[in-house]
C-alpha cells in the first residue's frame, strides 16, 4: 500500500477537497483514492476553520470505506478533554473551560452546537482515534515520535477499538506518565530555557519554555532547535543545548507530522522526517505527501493545494 498523507485540516473543506482532487481522488459518496492508495492524516481536523463537521465527516466517511486512517492531534484530544467531566464529582472537566480553553475551541462548539447529540457523537468518534501510526513503511504522529511514548500508548490507551476512560482520565492528571506520552505526542517537545531566559509569545505572554525542532541531531543550541514566531528567534540564547535534553530521532521509517504551524515553501525537516501543517487554519495551503515506498524522503513529493 502506498499512502498521501495529509497535514492539519482545522475545519478547512474546500482546500481539502481541492488537495483530494490533486492527489486524484474522486467522490463518489465518499472520497476515493487512486488504486493502491491510502489517505493518512495527521490530526488536527478541528478548530479555527468554517467547515469542521463537514471535514470529520469526509475524513470518518473515508475510514469507514478503508481508504483513509488518522491520527489523533492536540485538538481532538483537547475536544475530548473539553466534554468530559472529571471522575471526582467537581463538576469541572478534565480539560477546564476557562476563557483561553473556550476561545480556542470557540468555533467547533458552535458549529456542532454545544451538548448537543452531533457533539457528543464526534467527541465519542475522536475517541477512536490513535495517538501514533506505525504502518509497512511510514510513521505517523501529529506531533513528536517518541518511541517510548509510543510505546505506553500502545500498552494502555486502547480498551478494544476506542480510547480506555481510565487511559483517558490519567492522560489529563499532569505529571503522569499517560500525561507525558499524550503531551509528547500530540504536542511535541517543549524544553526549559536556560536560567534567567524567556521570550514574549504571539499573545504578548513572557515564556520560558519553548518547541523544539525534535528532528535535528548533533551540536546545536537553543537558536537553533527553537520554534518561535518572528522576532522571537532573536532572543533565544546561542548556548549549545545539553545533548540528553533532545535525544536522537527514532531509527526507523520515515516519520510524518502536523502541528508546527510552518510558512512558506513545504521542505523536508531531514530525510526521514517531514511535517505538513504549512498553516492551512489561516492563509496558508493544505500539503500532503505523496508516498510510494521511498526510505529516503523526497521533497518532490509534495503536493500542495490553497
Ligand atoms: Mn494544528
Amino acid at each position: 500500500m502506498d499512502y498521501d498523507i495529509i497535514g492539519d485540516v482545522h475545519g478547512q473543506a474546500g482546500k481539502l477537497k481541492a488537495l483530494l482532487r490533486k492527489l486524484g481522488y474522486v467522490e463518489a459518496g465518499t472520497w476515493k483514492p487512486p488504486v493502491g492508495r491510502q489517505a493518512v492524516f495527521l490530526g488536527d481536523l478541528i478548530d479555527r476553520g468554517p467547515a469542521q463537521v463537514e471535514v470529520v465527516s469526509i475524513v470518518r466517511g473515508m475510514i469507514d470505506a478503508g481508504d483513509a486512517r488518522c491520527v489523533m492531534g492536540n485538538h481532538e484530544f483537547n475536544a475530548i478533554g473539553f466534554a468530559t467531566p472529571r471522575a471526582d464529582g467537581s463538576g469541572e472537566y478534565l480539560r477546564r473551560h476557562i476563557p483561553k480553553n473556550r476561545h480556542q475551541h470557540s468555533e467547533f462548539l458552535r458549529q456542532v452546537g454545544e451538548g448537543s447529540a452531533l457533539h457528543r457523537e464526534l467527541v465519542d468518534w475522536f475517541q477512536t482515534l490513535p495517538p501514533a501510526l506505525e504502518l509497512a513503511g511510514i510513521r505517523a504522529v501529529h506531533a513528536w515520535w517518541n518511541q517510548d511514548f509510543v510505546d505506553l500508548v500502545a500498552k494502555r490507551f486502547w480498551d478494544g477499538t476506542r480510547m480506555s476512560q481510565s487511559f483517558l482520565h490519567a492522560s489529563y492528571e499532569r505529571g503522569t506518565e499517560d500525561w507525558a506520552a499524550m503531551e509528547g505526542l500530540t504536542k511535541g517537545l517543549e524544553i526549559a530555557l536556560p536560567e534567567g531566559y524567556s521570550f514574549t509569545d504571539h499573545d504578548g505572554i513572557e515564556r520560558t519554555n519553548v518547541r523544539t525542532r525534535w528532528w535535528l541531531q548533533g551540536e546545536l543550541t537553543y537558536r537553533d532547535v527553537a520554534i518561535v514566531e518572528g522576532d522571537a528567534i532573536a532572543q533565544m540564547p546561542e548556548i549549545p543545548v545539553p545533548r540528553d535534553v533532545i535525544g536522537a530521532p527514532s531509527p526507523g521509517a520515515p516519520v510524518f507530522v502536523g502541528h508546527y504551524w510552518l510558512k512558506g515553501v513545504p521542505k523536508l525537516q531531514s530525510p526521514t522526517v517531514a511535517c505538513l501543517d504549512y498553516s492551512a487554519a489561516h492563509e496558508g495551503p493544505m500539503v500532503a505527501y505523496r508516498w510510494s515506498g521511498e526510505s529516503k524522503l523526497d521533497a518532490g513529493n509534495f503536493v500542495i493545494a490553497a
